[in-house]
């Protein structure tokens, strides 16, 4: 299959995160996505081409237009301020604040259009954003075009960002902006299987009332896992929406046994759903090395990921999510691709 890679990604570098008490650097670093590129270039997984350039009007099918807008915004104003380092916000408008009315300073409205400091800004992280969006449409127009299958190497990713929020790395979400593409472009329904060890918030709050877009989630257990505040396995939808929202919350060690239980129970929801097309949410941070996480699956796993999914038969959009552990990332990624392209 196609790899769609963008070099732009690398100016999103040097950001710092906020975890267990320290600022350190983000661990969603350039060198994930080398990583990736390099394996998919050594395993022969087929050609590296750079994306098409798009405009905004596809994402903001899905994200709210201003949030999208105020994107761009951010650097700029973040240095018109007069700071360097990172911009994120800090305040956010949660239970008992307004979350109604839209302020004006850079820091308010970086509280406002986020759920967590967890997505920061620094001078390309827009360019790197803007690419990341133009590889995963790219990708999905060779889905569209007919293709078996391609791999939007994403980086930053997508799945945590909502219609009006960023965080956890994410600030467009490109898994949701490819399926509303496929929508408009012919498809009558279109499946997310979201692999990514965190529950794809951003993801499931999109299409949560929608009937054309079935939402599966397999993840760590949010009682005890980021995000913490969505992805139980009550959550199935609301109004059209409902019953097409599938969670599959796991908890802490787990390993593939239970975890492709898991799967098993997705795929057989998805296959009778029967969607036109299928995009995979692809994280790799579920790996038994991953330094932020804490399932236990191994890289020989990662071919029979994508074996399973090649079993669907269905046209089949990958896109680039979590995994940081850099130095595996590229086998186990680019694994469930070539167990795909042999299953
Ligand atoms: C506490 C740690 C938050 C965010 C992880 C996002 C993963 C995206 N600041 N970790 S796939
Ligand atoms: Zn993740």
């Amino acid at each position: 299959m196609k790899t769609i890679f963008s070099p732009l990604h690398a100016g999103h570098s040097g950001q710092m995160e906020l975890i267990a008490g320290a600022i350190v650097p983000g661990f969603e670093k350039p060198s994930r996505a080398e990583f990736i590129r390099a394996r998919v270039e050594s395993e022969k997984l087929g050609p590296i081409l750079p994306p098409d350039i798009f405009d905004l009007a596809a994402a903001k099918r899905v994200h709210d237009p201003d949030y999208i807008d105020f994107l761009p915004t951010v650097w700029p104003e973040w240095e018109k301020s007069g700071r360097s380092g990172s911009a994120m916000g800090f305040t956010w408008p949660t239970r008992g604040l307004r979350g109604d009315v839209r302020p004006k300073t850079i820091d308010a409205l970086l509280g406002f259009y986020s759920f967590d400091a967890g997505a920061s800004f620094v001078k390309g992280t827009w360019e790197a954003i803007k690419s990341s969006h133009d590889v995963a449409l790219t990708a999905a127009g060779l889905v569209k075009g007919g293709e078996r299958a391609a791999f939007a190497l994403c980086r930053p990713p997508g799945h945590h960002a909502g219609a009006a929020f960023m965080g956890g790395y994410c600030f467009i979400n490109n898994a949701a902006v490819a399926a509303q593409y496929f929508l408009d472009n012919g498809a009558k329904k279109v499946s997310i299987l979201d692999v990514d060890y965190h529950h794809g918030n951003g993801t499931q709050e999109i299409f949560y009332s929608r009937s054309d877009v079935q939402v599966l989630n397999l993840h760590g257990d949010p009682m005890t896992e980021y995000p913490f505040f969505l992805g139980h396995a009550d959550e199935k939808g609301i109004g059209e929406g409902e019953g097409f929202n599938l969670n599959y919350p796991m908890p802490f060690g787990t390993a593939w046994a239970e975890w492709s239980a898991s799967l098993e129970d997705a795929c057989a929801k998805l296959a009778a759903y029967r969607p036109d097309i299928v995009v995979v949410s692809l994280g790799v941070d579920t790996f038994e090395k991953d330094p932020i996480s804490q399932f236990k699956l191994k890289t020989e796993d990662y071919p029979k990921i994508g074996k399973r999914i090649a079993k669907l038969g269905l046209p089949t959009l990958f896109v680039m999510e979590g995994g940081y552990a850099v130095e595996e990332i590229g086998v186990n990624a680019v694994g469930v691709l070539t167990g795909f392209e042999l299953g």
